[in-house]
């Protein structure tokens, strides 16, 4: 287990504050060049497209967590309101715009359905955008921490990535082949940079400058059997934000819910991966993608690369954003 001191040494190898300038709230998606993009968009060959995007349901993975709870999904005009709309509306409804509307009922065919979704942004398939985590009082960049309050993130929201798209090369590492499991990797043992690097080997394909990693654990699959969103499960250890600097790798993202592992590798710290990544190197995080179908898929043909396209909602000062990331190969 290493200690605060080795963190605090790591984290100034790979910070990047400062290297697109002082006032950058991108990070590492400015390795997302016009080239990478239209280099990714060529990787289309087949026209096979896999949704990455798990359900926006009450029977979704949050619970276990007091402070985020499955989204809630409400309806707010329904069928069974159209009866009430035509006979009640006109004078019951006290705003002229609905009492029009509801008179519109009574002789008109036209009919409608609204509905709402209340939901914690990091509740289903996700990106962390760079003001989620934060230590020492600041955020990537050197932003102060205090610039994020109950009005929204003033820098580094989820929002000042939209210009991105987000669309780049997409490389899947597939952790469960390699390590033969059944269906997802047991806990606790940790996805070191040096098998990374055996699963880059092993699967024939590069990863470099520009390109956002899916890692498949499995875990998706296994709460799709159980449920249990809660179980410990064997995610990436802190050291591999290192490894991720080095190629200049933009985004990555996990089946599971966090990216990292469930037990930190530094005494003391809760998370100390997304620190490094969020905070230090202005690496956003995905958690939550479902990567099994296109494991399979890439297990199949061999191909591990694909377009990957996962923009998030403008959400003005949101510190992450549900996605529903494709990959199309
Ligand atoms: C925290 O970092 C608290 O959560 P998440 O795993 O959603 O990034």
């Amino acid at each position: 287990m290493a200690n605060l001191t080795e963190f605090h040494r790591v984290a100034e190898q790979v910070r990047n504050w400062g290297r697109w300038g002082a006032a950058d709230e991108l990070g590492t998606l400015n390795l997302i060049t016009p080239e990478k993009v239209a280099a990714a968009a060529a990787l289309v060959r087949h026209g096979k497209v896999f949704s990455l995007g798990i359900d926006f349901g009450s029977a979704g993975p949050q619970g276990a967590f007091q402070f985020r709870s499955n989204p809630v999904h409400v309806m707010t005009v329904d069928g069974g309101d159209a009866r009430t709309l035509a006979e009640y509306g006109p004078k019951w409804l006290r705003n002229s715009v609905a009492q029009e509307l509801s008179a519109f009922f009574a002789d008109n065919p036209f009919r409608f359905n609204d509905d709402l979704i209340i939901m914690p942004l990091q509740a289903a398939t996700q990106w962390d955008a760079l003001s989620h985590v934060y230590y020492d009082e600041q955020l990537y960049n050197g932003f102060p921490a205090s610039s994020v309050t109950s009005l929204g993130a003033v820098h580094c929201g989820i929002d000042k990535v939209d210009g991105k798209g987000i669309t780049t090369r997409g490389v899947l590492l597939d952790l469960v082949r390699h390590r033969k499991a059944d269906t997802y990797l047991a806990a606790g043992q940790p996805i070191t940079p040096e098998e990374l690097d055996e699963v880059v080997a092993a699967q024939g394909v590069t990863v470099g400058s520009g390109d956002i990693l899916l890692i498949h654990t499995g875990w998706m699959a296994r709460f799709h059997e159980t449920g249990d969103g809660a179980e410990a499960y064997s995610g990436l250890d802190w050291r591999c934000a290192q490894w991720l600097h080095e190629r200049d790798i933009a985004a990555v993202a996990a089946d599971n819910l966090m990216v990292e592992d469930t037990v930190s590798g530094v005494e003391g710290t809760f998370l100390p991966m997304h620190m490094l990544c969020l905070r230090d190197m202005g690496l956003m995080l995905g958690e939550y993608w479902d990567l099994t179908a296109l494991a399979a898929d890439c297990a199949a043909d061999g191909v591990y690369e694909f377009q990957l396209i996962a923009p998030p909602l403008r959400v003005v000062g949101a510190v992450g954003s549900p996605i529903n990331p494709i990959a199309i190969k």
